[in-house]
């Protein structure tokens, strides 16, 4: 066993008392309401799930494991040479909640490189689709042919005992997040780049070795270490991490789970949104004939969107209020690194003049930025230009949190979900009562 494993499995086994305590002795103690708002809205707000993974304030914006974005850079060992931590390092906090050292990570990154083989049986998969296929698409079918390899359906159908559950859950996701930049790559390299694949590199990191497969030079490595880490995770509520821990909860194994939690991850009002961002940033540029627009150009612009029934992408959040600090975050990388791109300029721009629009149009109750706003300008700028690719690269961040909460659930022994149905009679009878 790793140290993570052994860590893993200590920290799981103290933390058992306190669900079991909880559940037993204070199982009636009431935390939420629910009215018909929300019964028909989403469920937003409920509090009805539980995670340590993440939490989300709607001021503050994520913590991971109790720290901000930019603790989490500071606190993690950093690739050397680099300005971003190992992603490595970061699954192990991810799932311990202790920052590793420098050895523990390593340890990590040879554990990886060790399961990152990925059966020549899901290239084949892939081979057959249509090329025009969405690369969405072609990676939730990638990890669902892959369920064949599940360990702990393996082991489920021997017979194991339920506190062992975690065990298997934690080696096939453990798999998978090793595999999944491979995949990435290949899906992005078969459709875009002539299908010229560029073999792993065994020396490097997570970050580096899928920088080196998709093509592209430093410091896209840093990009690529930073994206994973940010999109990992967003508390549990989140249609890619609910939907992941719902079907795991049905004890379906992480290739099942995250499978399913990819297919959320694939909607416009989720992680498409970064491909919606590129496509209306283009579509501006385009009707510009290249040029920037002024504050008052722009201005039309997104009300022309709002207007035609649709969304600004990359603004809005079920859960945050204020900036999202991910924005944020790629914002500063954005100041280091491309300062003058034009493309950038014109997304500081729709910061300066989308929060007003919005908050004119009156509907939405956050008017700024999410993590969609800002992440493809950077893509763009190092060579990404095939944005519809740009969500692969959300879904391969967020296999570490989604994947990391489905190993703590099996680990501490959470129930299949079954939320209650009620009918519409029913809503409006209780409504006439009051
Ligand atoms: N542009 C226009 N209208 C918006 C809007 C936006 N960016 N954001 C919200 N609204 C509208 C909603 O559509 C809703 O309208 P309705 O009453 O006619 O149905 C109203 O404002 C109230 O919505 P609100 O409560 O503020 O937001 P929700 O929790 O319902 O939805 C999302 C949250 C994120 C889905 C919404 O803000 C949105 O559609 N944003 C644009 C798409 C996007 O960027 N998604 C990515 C989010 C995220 F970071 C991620 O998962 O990747």
């Amino acid at each position: 066993k790793t140290s993570l494993k052994l860590k893993l499995q200590e920290k799981i086994e103290a933390f058992r008392p306190r669900i079991t305590k909880l559940n037993k002795e204070f199982g009636n103690v009431q935390i939420d309401t629910v009215n018909i708002g929300q019964a028909i809205g989403g469920a937003r707000d409920v509090r009805c799930l539980v995670t340590d993974i993440s939490y989300l304030d709607p001021q503050e914006g994520i913590r991971f494991r109790g720290k901000t974005i930019p603790e989490t850079f500071a606190a993690l060992p950093k690739v050397p040479g680099s300005d971003y931590p190992f992603v490595e390092g970061f699954w192990y906090f991810l799932l311990t909640g202790e920052v590793p050292t420098l050895a523990q990570t390593l340890e990590v990154v040879q554990d990886f490189r060790a399961r990152s083989q990925v059966p020549q049986y899901v290239f084949d998969v892939l081979r057959a689709m249509p090329r025009d296929t969405h690369p969405m698409t072609m990676l939730s079918t990638a990890v669902l042919a892959m369920q064949r390899e599940s360990k702990f359906a393996h082991r489920y159908a021997e017979g194991m005992k339920k506190n062992d559950y975690w065990d298997p859950m934690y080696e096939d996701s453990t798999d998978l997040v090793a595999r999944l930049p491979v995949i990435a790559a290949y899906i992005y390299r078969m459709k875009y780049k002539g299908d010229i694949q560029i073999a792993p590199n065994p020396e490097l990191d997570m970050g580096g070795n899928f920088a080196h497969m998709m093509g592209i030079a430093r410091p896209y490595d840093d990009v690529a270490r930073m994206y994973f880490i940010l999109h990992s995770d967003h508390e549990s509520g989140n249609v890619s991490a609910h939907t992941t821990h719902l079907v795991a909860s049905a004890l379906s194994d992480a290739y099942y789970s995250f499978s399913a939690g990819l297919n959320g991850l694939a909607g416009p009002l989720h992680g498409l949104a970064n491909q919606e961002v590129l496509s209306w940033v283009q579509g501006v540029m385009k009707k510009m004939g290249g040029k920037l627009p002024s504050d008052e150009e722009l201005e039309k612009f997104l009300w022309d969107t709002l207007n035609s029934g649709q969304v600004v992408p990359g603004y809005g959040h079920a859960v945050l209020r204020k900036t999202d600090p991910r924005y944020t975050s790629q914002m500063e990388f954005c100041q280091k690194y491309l300062p003058d791109y034009p493309m950038f300029k014109l997304v500081n721009a729709i910061y300066r003049v989308a929060p007003k629009v919005l908050t004119a149009h009156g509907k939405t109750k956050n008017p700024w930025p999410n993590v969609d706003a800002q992440s493809g300008v950077i893509q763009y700028y190092y060579g990404l230009t095939e944005y519809d690719f740009y969500t692969v690269l959300f879904g391969v961040g967020r296999a570490l949190g989604v994947l990391a909460n489905i190993t703590w659930d099996r680990g501490l022994g959470y129930a299949i979900e079954r939320p209650k149905s009620v009918t519409t009679e029913m809503l409006e009878k209780w409504a006439l009562e009051g």
